[in-house]
């Protein structure tokens, strides 16, 4: 069955502001699941809290809107109890570089096979404008009266660092770039992070216009498998580098889980089959 737009539209609609970047985020998601005609009802999206946090009830698929950090490591249970899932964690930089920072390095340990969301607005837009890890030094906010005075943090090469098996920047408000990002990042087998540059209209700390001014798409020759290259281009502020930085291939969380199954059983992990009556039916 062929799935269109209107299958993965929630009949919730979304309260953001008008001109939230995070609409074109929205958009662009749906467009890349009709793409992949990927069924509703085989995807669950994992959410964090913040005004980027209220996404998973606006997609027509399972979701979970968990507590503030965790969008992770919950999309990572998810995935591990349920390979044939596909699973999205979504969240802003506040919920995904703040409170729940730690949890991007053991989820790229792993290589779980999900797609994080990463929505940067540079500011914590839901309680209405405190300064976050990503606010640019100097910059006025409602914490930061004089201008913040700590560093902002500078993702992509942490998740270089962190080997992230797939690694993209996109601007939120480029929802044809941003599809064809979303496009490749759910298609690749391991953990994929779009960071996704979607500015806050009511708080605003990066500006629509200067932002489109210093983005350029990564050169067309740029290959993506050579991780010191990468991190010479992600640490670029002008031109501020827009595309798929990082891209290789290691075993998944699900080929590490079944290897594992295999040595203890014998059994082929892959036909592990679990149930709620399963699980219940060991404590007889
Ligand atoms: C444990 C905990 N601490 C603090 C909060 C308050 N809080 C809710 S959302 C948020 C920050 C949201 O910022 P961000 O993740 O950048 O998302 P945005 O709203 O900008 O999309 C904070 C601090 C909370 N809900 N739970
Ligand atoms: S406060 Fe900012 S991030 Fe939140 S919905 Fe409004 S524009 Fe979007």
């Amino acid at each position: 069955m062929k799935h269109a737009l209107q299958d993965y539209k929630s009949i919730i609609s979304p309260v953001w502001c008008p001109g939230c970047g995070d609409y074109g985020v929205l958009t662009a998601l749906e467009r890349a699941l009709v793409a992949l005609n990927i069924p509703p009802e085989d995807i669950v999206s994992v959410s964090g809290i913040g005004c980027s946090g209220r996404f998973s009830h606006y997609l027509n698929t399972y979701s979970l809107h968990g507590t503030h950090g965790r969008a992770v490591p919950t999309a990572l249970g998810v995935k591990a109890a349920n390979p044939d899932l596909t699973v999205f964690a979504v969240g802003g930089d506040g919920d995904g570089l703040g409170i729940g920072g730690g949890h991007i390095v053991h989820a790229a340990r792993k290589n779980v096979d999900i797609t994080y969301l990463l929505m940067d607005n540079s500011v914590y837009g839901l309680t209405k404008g405190q300064t976050s890890p990503t606010t640019p030094i100097g910059e006025r906010t409602k914490t930061s009266p004089y201008g913040a005075y700590e560093d902002a943090l500078e993702a992509i090469p942490i998740f270089l660092a962190y080997d992230v098996t797939f690694i993209a920047r996109a601007n939120g408000t480029n929802v044809k770039e941003l599809t064809e990002i979303l496009v490749k990042a759910i298609s690749h087998k391991g953990m994929s992070i779009v960071y996704i540059l979607s500015p806050c209209r009511t708080f605003p700390v990066m500006d629509p216009k200067e932002l489109r001014s210093i983005l350029h798409p990564l050169p067309e020759d740029y290959k993506p498998d050579n991780k010191l290259k990468a991190m010479e281009f992600a640490y670029s502020k002008e031109p501020l580098y827009t595309g798929i930085f990082y891209h290789i291939q290691k075993p998944t969380l699900d080929d590490r889980l079944n290897r594992e199954i295999e040595k203890a059983t014998g059994k082929n992990g892959r036909k592990r089959e679990m149930s709620v009556e399963r699980i219940l039916n060991g404590f007889v």
